[in-house]
């Protein structure tokens, strides 16, 4: 095994497996408004947040917990939300303190909880569509955008201008791969948040590329098990579906070439301290400028 100097966190972690070591979502903050989780295993009050009953992370791609978590039960509230939203996820250590990985991505999935409201839903029966991914910063493949998380941050994703209205599983994921140089390395931290979309925008576009979890990931993927995960990974391919039509549908811009984060998601600062922002984002902010302004 390989390590730089700057994860020398991580080399201590995985020597001295602790609490410390792994995590859970803690809080999502939709267009601001912030709605806690439960500590796993401690209690389930009310939340939309799906609460697990263990921080460490689900190994092997085809386990069932990949779905929502380790033991995920339903929550009781569904969160308001509305096209264009944007969500912050905050993920915590088992110590409650900061996010303690930072290799690996993220990946944002959504699905309709079908005849029923989002409190009543076996997440088994999802159909997911991905709605985003967030890989390395494309000014720097050495930095995952995961950094933000081990940095204290919360990370963003924008929901689909295009969805239709209805409740939603909204599952963000992270896919730690500190280990993922070895096969069945890969540490998997899936998240539920019960959403419910109550307007539209105006045009409405039926999701494709759905998917089941567990289903479509497998150890053996590029993206899961990467024996160059230390070197930095050039080319890193996404585990799961493609990004789903309600996403890339919407006036999408041709993807900038080398750039490993794709819709929704807002790159963290650069470890120097610039601010990378990508071209979408400034067209979506430009976007929300004009409604705001009325131009
Ligand atoms: C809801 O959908 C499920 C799965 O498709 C089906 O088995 C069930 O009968 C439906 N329930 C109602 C009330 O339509
Ligand atoms: C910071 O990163 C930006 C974007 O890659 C780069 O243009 C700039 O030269 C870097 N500055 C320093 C001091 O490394
Ligand atoms: C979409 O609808 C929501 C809720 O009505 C609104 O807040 C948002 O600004 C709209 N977005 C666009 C691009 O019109
Ligand atoms: C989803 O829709 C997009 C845009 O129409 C299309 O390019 C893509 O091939 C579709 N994917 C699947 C799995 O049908
Ligand atoms: C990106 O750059 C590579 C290498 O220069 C090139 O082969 C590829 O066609 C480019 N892709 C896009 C979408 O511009
Ligand atoms: C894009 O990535 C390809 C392959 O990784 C590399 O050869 C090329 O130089 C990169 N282009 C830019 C503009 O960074
Ligand atoms: C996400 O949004 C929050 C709230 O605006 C901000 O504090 C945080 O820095 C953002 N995260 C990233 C990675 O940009
Ligand atoms: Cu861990």
């Amino acid at each position: 095994m390989k390590y730089s100097a700057s994860f020398a966190f991580a080399l201590a972690a995985s020597v001295a497996p602790s609490a410390l070591s792994h995590g859970f979502l803690a809080s999502v903050a939709i267009d601001g408004k912030v709605f806690q989780g439960n500590i796993p295993n401690q209690g389930n009050s009310p939340s939309p947040i799906r609460v697990i009953d263990d921080i460490t992370p689900v190994k092997g791609a085809t386990n069932r917990d990949v779905n929502c978590g380790k033991n995920a039960l339903i929550a009781s509230m569904v969160a308001p939300a509305n096209p264009g939203s944007v969500v912050s996820f905050d993920w915590h250590s088992g110590e409650n303190t900061k996010w303690p990985h930072n290799i690996g991505p993220m990946l944002t999935y959504m699905s309709t909880c079908g005849n029923t409201t989002c409190d009543q839903f076996d997440a088994i029966n999802a159909q997911w569509f991905k709605i985003d991914e967030a890989g390395q910063l494309p000014n720097n493949l050495s930095v995952w955008n995961q950094q933000a998380l081990f940095e204290g941050q919360s990370v963003n994703v924008t929901l689909p201008e295009n969805i239709a209205p209805g409740d939603y599983l909204l599952r963000h994921e992270i896919i730690a791969l500190h280990l993922g140089n070895e096969q069945g390395g890969a540490e998997f931290y899936p998240s539920c948040t019960q959403i419910r979309i109550s307007s539209n925008n105006g045009t409405v576009v039926e999701p494709n590329a759905t998917v089941s979890l567990p289903g479509a990931y497998s150890d053996n993927d590029p993206g899961i098990f990467v024996p160059t995960i230390f070197d930095p990974v050039q080319n890193y391919q996404f585990p799961g579906p493609a990004i789903s039509n309600v996403v890339v549908g919407e006036n999408s811009t041709p993807s900038t070439n080398n750039t490993s984060t794709t819709p929704g998601s807002n790159a963290p600062m650069a470890t120097n301290g610039s601010c990378v922002v990508r071209p979408r984002q400034i067209s979506r902010i430009m976007r929300n400028f004009r409604s705001v302004t009325k131009f």
